[in-house]
């Protein structure tokens, strides 16, 4: 019996998910914990209602030009619940790392943020991008320090991740700039975003490795809260679907070994948010089937 049998449950099925796990390429998987969210939670209502309004949305991509419908994935559930953000980080890092061990792609639906840590802590040797509003590096916050808002720090503690990369940051606190400048950890603004997509992508291609595996961790409030209001934390001035989708567009054409996407919450949503999830979602394994833009 593997990790996958021990800490996952069954849900309803994304989009019929018809192939097998041996055949699957991606493999889906929910993370409904919100145990850490100090704002407006919710977020572990996420993946069920992502698998409810996919179905809603049309699966071809005309980026892309891939159909997720005939992409090889495999929906194989919901992570079982627990209040505690170490025994949530402790069960995704063990069912990601048998995901990855059969050379699978986990692509991870949250949840809140805290979950990334364990995904990352799975894989080998890796670099992470952030697509986030926020750095997620204090040290603690509220006196905790594994939540939302210090995950990324942890990251960047692990001895496996190679580099981090935030991208779409408009909301550090001054903790955090200071720790980002002096660590020389390298983050892109919106502001950068805004002034054109070639330095970004110089950016992007002068921070990461070609070479070596990449984590993408989406967390929804990098939209602006006009097209993403239904987040945990939303921050004003962000950029907008389509943007987001170009730079995934664009960090997928490395070699991506895993993908999540976090922090969406349907308690304050209209339900844009959602779609705008399953939308990415779409758009993003697209993308990395297709190898990039
Ligand atoms: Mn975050």
């Amino acid at each position: 019996m593997g990790y996958i049998d021990l800490y996952v449950k069954p849900s309803k099925l994304m989009l019929g998910s018809k192939r097998r796990f041996d055949e699957a390429r991606y493999i889906i998987l929910g993370v409904p914990f919100d145990g850490t969210s100090t704002f407006r939670s919710g977020s572990r209502f996420t993946p069920s209602a992502i698998r409810v309004v996919i179905d809603g949305l049309e699966t071809y991509s005309i980026r892309s030009g891939i159909d997720f419908e005939d992409v090889m994935f495999c929906d194989i559930g919901d992570l079982h619940e627990s209040l505690s953000a170490e025994e949530v980080v402790r069960m995704v890092k063990l069912v990601v790392s048998e995901i990855a061990g059969y050379g699978k792609i986990p692509v991870i639906i949250g949840g809140e943020h805290t979950l990334t840590l364990g995904a990352v802590e799975a894989l080998p040797e890796i670099q992470v991008v952030f697509l986030d509003a926020h750095f997620d590096l204090r040290d603690e916050y509220l006196d905790s320090r594994l939540c939302h808002a210090t995950v990324a720090r942890r990251v960047t503690e692990l001895g496996n991740v190679k580099s981090t990369l935030h991208i779409g940051v408009r909301a550090p606190s001054k903790e955090e700039y200071i720790f980002a400048s002096s660590r020389g950890i390298p983050y892109v603004t919106t502001l950068d975003l805004k002034r054109g997509s070639e330095r970004v992508k110089s950016m992007i291609d002068s921070k990461l490795d070609r070479e070596k595996p990449l984590y993408i961790s989406i967390d929804m409030d990098v939209l602006d809260p006009a097209y993403a209001p239904g987040v945990a934390n939303p921050e004003p001035d962000g950029i907008d679907t389509g943007m987001l989708i170009d730079i995934i567009g664009y960090l997928a054409s490395y070699r991506v070994a895993g993908l999540d996407i976090v922090e969406a919450t349907p308690v304050y949503d209209n339900g844009l948010t959602i779609i705008q999830a399953s939308k990415i979602l779409i758009e993003a394994i697209g993308y990395i089937e297709a190898g990039g833009r």
